[in-house]
C-alpha cells in the first residue's frame, strides 16, 4: 500500500516525529527512536528548513536498523533527496508567492525523484504566522498567513485541493511560539477532503489533542521531542484514546 493510502485509510490519529538531520547525535536519535517504536509513531519525517551538515543517510541507516517505521523526506529545498527513504513530501509553499518553490525547484528534481523510484505526495505547505520569524518562513522569502485569518488559510488550502495536491499541511515552522489555532483546523479541515497534516510549536500532550479534535489528521512533532525524546510516547497515548 502507498503511504498515501496508509495515510488516507489508517482510522486513528497518526503522528510523526520529525528528526533534523544537521542535529545528527547518535545517542540522542537512538532515544528517539526507541521513544517512537514505543509510541508506534506513524511516520518518522527527516529533514529541516536549513540543512548545512546533511546527515540524513546516517539518520536513515540507524532508524532502518532498528524499525520499520515508513521515513518521510520532508525537504528545506531541492538538495534534500535521498533514495533511501520511503517517501518524499513534494512541497508546494501555496502560502508564499515565491515562484522557485511553488514551482521553479520541483522542475530540478523532479526527474530525479522520478528516477530514485521513491513515493512522492505532492503536498501544499503553508506557513502560518507563529508568534516569531521562523526559519522556514525567513529561508523561504515568503509572508506566513496571518495567524488569525482562518478565512485566507481556506481559501488557500480549497486552491491546493483545486490544483491536485494530494495533501495540506499547516505548519507554524520548527520552534513556533504559537501553535496553529483550533479555529484555523477546523474551517481548513471543514473545506477540504484531503488528509490534513499540522505541525509547529507542539510542546504537550493538550495542544496534540486540540488539534486532532480540531480535524488534523496527522500531527508533527520536532524540537519538543528532541528535549524529551519520551513526550512523543505521551501525546501518542493521548490523541489515540477512546
Ligand atoms: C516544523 O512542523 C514541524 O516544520 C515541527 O515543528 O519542531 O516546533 O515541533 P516543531
Amino acid at each position: 500500500m502507498s503511504i498515501l493510502s496508509k495515510i488516507k485509510q489508517t482510522n486513528h490519529k497518526q503522528i510523526a516525529l520529525l528528526i533534523d538531520p544537521d542535529k545528527y547525535n547518535k545517542p540522542l536519535l537512538t532515544n528517539q527512536i526507541d521513544s517512537a517504536i514505543e509510541a508506534k509513531v506513524d511516520y518518522i519525517f527527516l529533514g529541516g528548513s536549513l540543512i548545512s551538515n546533511d546527515a540524513s543517510d546516517l539518520c536513515i541507516s540507524l532508524i532502518k536498523s532498528k524499525c520499520t517505521i515508513p521515513i518521510i523526506i520532508f525537504p528545506g529545498n531541492g538538495t534534500h533527496l535521498n533514495a533511501n527513504a520511503d517517501a518524499i513530501l513534494f512541497l508546494s509553499l501555496i502560502s508564499g508567492r515565491n515562484a522557485d518553490l511553488l514551482i521553479g525547484n520541483h522542475v530540478h528534481v523532479a526527474p530525479m525523484i522520478k528516477r530514485q523510484k521513491i513515493e512522492s505526495i505532492s503536498t501544499g505547505y503553508m506557513l502560518i504566522e507563529s508568534g516569531t520569524i521562523t526559519t522556514a518562513q525567513y529561508i523561504s522569502n515568503t509572508l506566513p498567513i496571518p495567524h488569525n485569518k482562518s478565512e485566507v488559510a481556506v481559501a488557500t488550502a480549497i486552491a491546493g485541493e483545486m490544483l491536485g495536491l494530494k495533501m495540506i499541511y499547516l505548519d507554524g515552522g520548527s520552534g513556533a511560539q504559537q501553535p496553529i489555532s483550533e479555529k484555523m483546523i477546523s474551517a481548513v479541515k471543514a473545506n477540504i477532503s484531503l488528509p490534513l497534516i499540522v505541525g509547529g510549536g507542539i510542546r504537550n500532550k493538550e495542544t496534540a489533542l486540540g488539534m486532532v479534535k480540531a480535524g488534523a489528521d496527522l500531527i508533527v512533532v520536532g524540537n519538543a521531542a528532541e528535549e524529551n525524546p519520551k513526550l512523543i510516547i505521551e501525546i501518542a497515548k493521548y490523541i489515540r484514546q477512546p
